[in-house]
Order: structure tokens, then sequence, then C-alpha cells
């Protein structure tokens, strides 16, 4: 085999072994490279005499064509092998649902979702929203909301006492959110519109009963505000909340110390084996408690009961959750268990709002 013959055979070879691009330049390099094993040899050309350069000389030009023409096509198919590999890997199933991102997995808690269809119903309404501490006085909490001294319900038994401070007075979790409504009456100026959503807290632990609990309360003062605004703001308040068109309401007689006269509120409903539904059936379901402002609770924060007068109401916001939402229990809503958060909460993108829905 003549040397040209020879190095053609191997450098075919070494182009077939390439298995990547770099590979290949390689080879490309070691034969038509500036100091190439073909390039070398042309280089003989120039000592030839004019009879064997014509011989040897197509020789090894041939060489040369062959040795590019393999290049060439290992290059192509290098190419065509990569972009297959590519393909294969980047291959897309569209038939897999969509993944969530971070901001969508997470879920509204329950009570976090009713505060927000409550804020969205109340404000629809000319309602403002008014926040307060959970740690309150005495005073806030029952003082000035005409509680006798030595009221039950200052008993050491439904309420939590922080120890005393130096001048003996004690502060407490609030029972109620109605501080924030004294609060609210001895900084403003009526008319006054307020909702007070929030935490609640009294020693009290069962089935039905958690030590914290959520309330929100109303309160409207305005010259003449009377018990038929407030009838008529319970009732479109049930019906957009219990998403009905049309529910009877149920005024009884009640007693708390500060409204006069007070009253118990049930709505209209049908109970059945597991669930209830509002505005229709023959039962009734007790949802609030209301009333019109104790001339003496007004008095306290500030106003004058000849010349304004108001009417407050106050509900149970977990009872009405677990109402709306078929919820059996009360326990876990404060147990922070993620799988009964992914079944009952709510997506965070899905505001409630009259228009859109509520609950959609
Ligand atoms: C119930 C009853 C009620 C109020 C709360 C209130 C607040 C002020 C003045 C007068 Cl500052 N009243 N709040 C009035 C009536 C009833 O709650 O059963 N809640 C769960």
């Amino acid at each position: 085999m003549s040397d040209t013959a020879k190095l053609e055979s191997e450098l075919l070879g070494a182009v077939l072994q390439a298995k990547d691009e770099a590979a290949l330049e390689a080879v490309r390099v070691s034969a038509l490279g500036k100091s190439g094993s073909v390039s070398a040899l042309l280089k003989t050309l120039g000592a030839m005499s004019p009879d064997e350069r014509k011989t040897k000389g197509a020789a090894i030009n041939k060489l040369k064509d062959a040795v590019t023409e393999a290049i060439n096509a290992q290059r192509e198919k290098l190419k065509d092998a990569a972009l297959d590999a590519r393909l294969a890997s980047e291959s897309i199933d569209v038939t897999l649902p969509v993944r969530e991102t971070q901001g969508e997995t997470g879920r509204v808690h329950p009570i976090s979702q009713v505060i927000d269809e409550l804020t969205a119903i109340f404000a629809d309404m000319g309602f403002a929203v008014a926040e307060g501490p959970d740690i309150e006085t005495d005073d806030y909490n029952f003082t000035k909301l005409n509680f006798p001294e030595g009221h039950p319900a200052r008993d050491m038994h439904d309420t939590f006492y922080f120890p005393p401070d130096a001048s003996g007075k004690r502060k407490l979790l609030r029972t109620h959110t109605s501080p924030v409504q004294v609060r609210t009456m001895l900084a403003k100026q009526p008319p006054i519109r307020v909702i007070c959503p929030g935490r609640t807290y009294r020693s009290d632990s069962d089935q039905t009963h958690t030590p914290m609990f959520h309330q929100v309360e109303g309160l409207v003062i305005d010259k003449s505000s009377h018990l038929g605004h407030l009838k008529w703001i319970l009732e479109e308040f049930c019906k957009a909340f219990f998403e009905v068109n049309q529910v009877k309401m149920r005024f009884r007689p009640s007693f708390f110390p500060f409204t006069e006269p007070s009253l118990e509120v049930d709505i209209q409903c049908k109970r059945s084996k597991n669930e209830v539904r509002f505005g229709e059936g023959d039962d009734w379901m007790e949802i609030l408690g209301c009333g019109m402002v104790h001339p003496n609770v007004l008095r306290n924060c500030g106003l004058d009961p000849d010349s304004v007068q108001g009417f407050a109401w106050g509900l149970g916001i977990d009872r009405i959750a677990m109402l709306k939402y078929g919820m059996p229990d009360l326990r876990p809503f404060f147990e922070a268990d993620v799988r009964w958060l992914q079944h009952y909460g709510f997506r965070p993108l899905d505001f409630p709002t009259l228009a859109g829905g509520l609950s959609a």
C-alpha cells in the first residue's frame, strides 16, 4: 500500500471515530491544519520532478479531497445526532396538568376567607373596618360596656386575666370585639358605621368551643338610627353571605348589659341528615345577638344619648364559617394541619367580591 493510501485509511478511520465536534476538529487540524499530515505531504511537491509531481500530486490532492469530504460528512452526522438528542431530552408532554406556582399552592384559611367575605359585604353598605388590641383593660372590655361589678362574665372562669400590675390593675384577653367599638366611639364623632372582626378569648374548651375564637361586631351611631335599619342590614347580610335570594329572620327578646332593648336573631333553615340549608324549610337557627346601644354605654364613650343613638350586633365567625362551608368540627380550625387546609382552604387569588361571587 502506498504512503498516501495508508494515510487516507488512517485519517478516514479517525474521522469516523470522532464522536463529537471537538474531536472531529482535532482530526481536521492534525490532517489539514498548517502542520497537519496532509499539508506536510503537499509541501513535498515543490522538491519533486515534474513527472513525479504529476502522479503524486494527483494522489495527494485526491487524498485531501477525500479527507475533507469525510470530515464534512461526519460533521453533518454529528450535528443531526446532537439535534436528535436535544429534541429527545427537551420533549414536553403537553397532556400533563399545569404545575401550580409557589404563590398558588398555598391556601387561605376559611376564617380569613369568611372575614374577607364579611368585609366585602359590609363595605358595600358603607361600613369601615376597625381593629384593636387583643390585650385589653377591664375598663374597655367590661366597665364602659355597662357590665356591673361582679357580673358573672367577669368571673375568672370565662376571662383570661394577666397578673395585676403595681397599681393592682389586671389586663385581660378581650372576651369580645366590643372594646374596638368603645375605642371607635371615643375617637370619632358620629355618624359611625364600623365592623370589627377579630380574635376573642374565653376560658372554654369542648366540641364547639375553643379558648380563642373569632367574632365580628357591627356598630352604627347617628341621629336617628333605629331597629328598622338594623333589621334591613342583617337581612341583606344574611342573603349575601349565605348566597340565597331570600331569608326569613326571627327576632326574640334577650339580654346583654350593653344594649337595650336586646334581641337574639334566628334564621330560617332546613336541616337534613348531613347539611343545613338557608332560605328554605321550617327550622330556625340562632346566629347572632343585637340591640340598641345602651344609653350608659354612649355616655361612657363620650356621646350624648339625648342627641345620638345607635345599634350594634355581634356574631361568631367560626360558627358561620362552619355552617356555610359544611365543616362539622371546630377544633381542626386551629390545629395547623396542612392536609385540613388543603381540603377546606381557598385559592389565594380567588378574592371574594360581590360582583365576582363571594365563594365562587
Ligand atoms: C352575641 C351578641 C352582641 C353587641 C354585641 C355592642 C358593642 C357596643 C355597644 C353595644 Cl360597643 N353593643 N355589641 C351588641 C349586641 C350583641 O353580641 O351573641 N355575640 C356573639
